[in-house]
């Protein structure tokens, strides 16, 4: 298992410093599931020649992808509700409606655990097919402890077969459930008794919170994030996407690894999540579906050096996309982010944003997470779009088939 495997004959992309960092006949040495060495085959030292060998075929690779943001548990679909919107009905409107979420929420209490499993590795299938190695998964479509913890359950098990590395949060303070009408405050209070048990469960690597009038107010978010300090969970925040709520200042003072949206984020929430380190995750899917026109503050952002990711949002409401790629190719075209930093959005920052430091770049140490790609150059990664140029992907040092 651990012997060391030459991966040779391609273009690396390694992401490694602040460029593409480009090696031109390339290979990767792996051993079990790390890169021992990633350099051009030229200076690959003469011991480890007799490793087993595989041919990438002068294929272009790079680190495999990380969708760092995605709620891709869910029972039905919202379709009717998006046509309701193109007939002049408003996201919010739904929602204050008992639609939107809350229809996904029965949806999801009404599926059966081999249901939610069977749809949701559907989606993931699409998703690793365009080399997608880490995803992670939100809860927040079940509101109830049980319901919840199906939902986290079935996100570890879309991992358990080691194809792709799941990383699960709870989003309990996604919406209120109909069954605390008029009582959010008690909804937190009950999230916030239910997290120490989901964790138990071994079922929550971190925690997030929809911060947002039609969410939860700044004072609520900050009680689950209490909830979540306590048990030495990092947080992360859905904030700044409808409204500025100073979420992100929020978030940032719990050291969250990641802002989320950012549409409507001030000065103040940059100069907050620059001192906490918090990644920004754009969702340029959410920004298209819902025909927002506000964009985030992007050269704020880059001006300030807060690093940026890029995601799909999946969800079956404000962003039913199931391409990484695309979302990268929206990020420069609506957001005007470079090809470099989208692709660096979808690798290394992506990473980070879900407190990962092994994995992102091509690098000695690091997980053997990457994909082989029919390109001549990683930035058409954020150029075409409605076209897989992926072709094989290897996942912690095993090639997935
Ligand atoms: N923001 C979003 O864009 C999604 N959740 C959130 O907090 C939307 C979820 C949905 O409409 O089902
Ligand atoms: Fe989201």
């Amino acid at each position: 298992m651990n012997t060391p495997q030459l991966w040779r004959n391609a273009r690396l992309a390694t992401l490694t410093g602040d460029g593409w960092g480009l090696v031109d006949d390339g290979a990767l040495l792996t051993e079990g599931e790390r890169i021992a060495w990633a350099g051009p085959l030229s200076e690959l030292p003469a011991a480890v020649r007799a490793a087993q060998d595989h041919d990438l075929g002068g294929l272009l690779v790079t680190p495999g992808l990380v969708d760092c943001h995605t709620h891709l548990v869910y029972g039905g679909h919202r379709a009717a509700e998006a046509e309701m919107r193109l007939n002049g009905a408003s996201y919010e409107a739904i929602a204050r409606a008992g639609g939107g979420i809350r229809s996904t929420v029965a949806a999801t209490r009404a599926a059966s655990d081999d249901e939610l499993f069977a749809s949701a590795a559907r989606r993931l299938r699409a998703l690793m097919a365009e080399g997608v190695t880490t995803l992670e998964i939100k809860s927040g479509y079940g509101l109830s402890l049980e319901a919840e913890a199906r939902c986290l359950r079935v996100a570890r098990q879309l991992g358990s077969d080691r194809r792709v590395d799941v990383r699960t949060t709870f989003l309990g303070a996604h919406a209120l459930p109909p069954e605390f009408e008029g009582r959010a405050d008690d909804y937190i209070t009950a999230v916030c008794e239910w997290l120490p048990a989901l964790h138990a469960q071994g079922l929550v690597d971190a925690v997030d919170a929809f911060c947002e009038h039609i969410g939860f107010t700044p004072a609520q978010t900050r009680r689950v994030f209490e909830a979540a300090r306590a048990l030495g969970l990092p947080v992360k925040l859905h904030a700044e996407q409808l409204s500025d709520q100073g979420g992100a200042a929020l978030a940032a003072s719990f050291g969250a690894l990641s802002c989320d949206h950012l549409e409507h984020l001030s000065n103040e929430g940059i100069a907050a999540m620059k001192a906490a380190g918090s990644v920004a995750v754009l969702l340029p899917g959410a920004f298209y579906m819902l025909r927002e026109t506000r964009l985030p503050p992007i050269a704020a952002l880059r001006e300030a050096g807060v690093p940026m990711a890029v995601s799909t949002d999946h969800n079956p409401g404000t962003s039913p996309g199931l391409s990484l790629l695309l979302a990268a190719h929206m990020a420069c075209t609506f957001f005007r982010l470079t090809p470099l930093e989208a692709v660096r959005g979808i690798t290394v920052q992506a990473a980070r944003a879900l407190g990962l430091h092994d994995r992102g770049v091509l690098a000695a140490g690091l997980r053997a997470d990457f994909v082989a790609w029919d390109l001549d150059h990683p930035n058409e990664l954020a150029y075409w779009f409605g076209h897989n140029p992926c072709r094989r992907a290897v996942v912690a040092g095993t090639e997935r088939i």
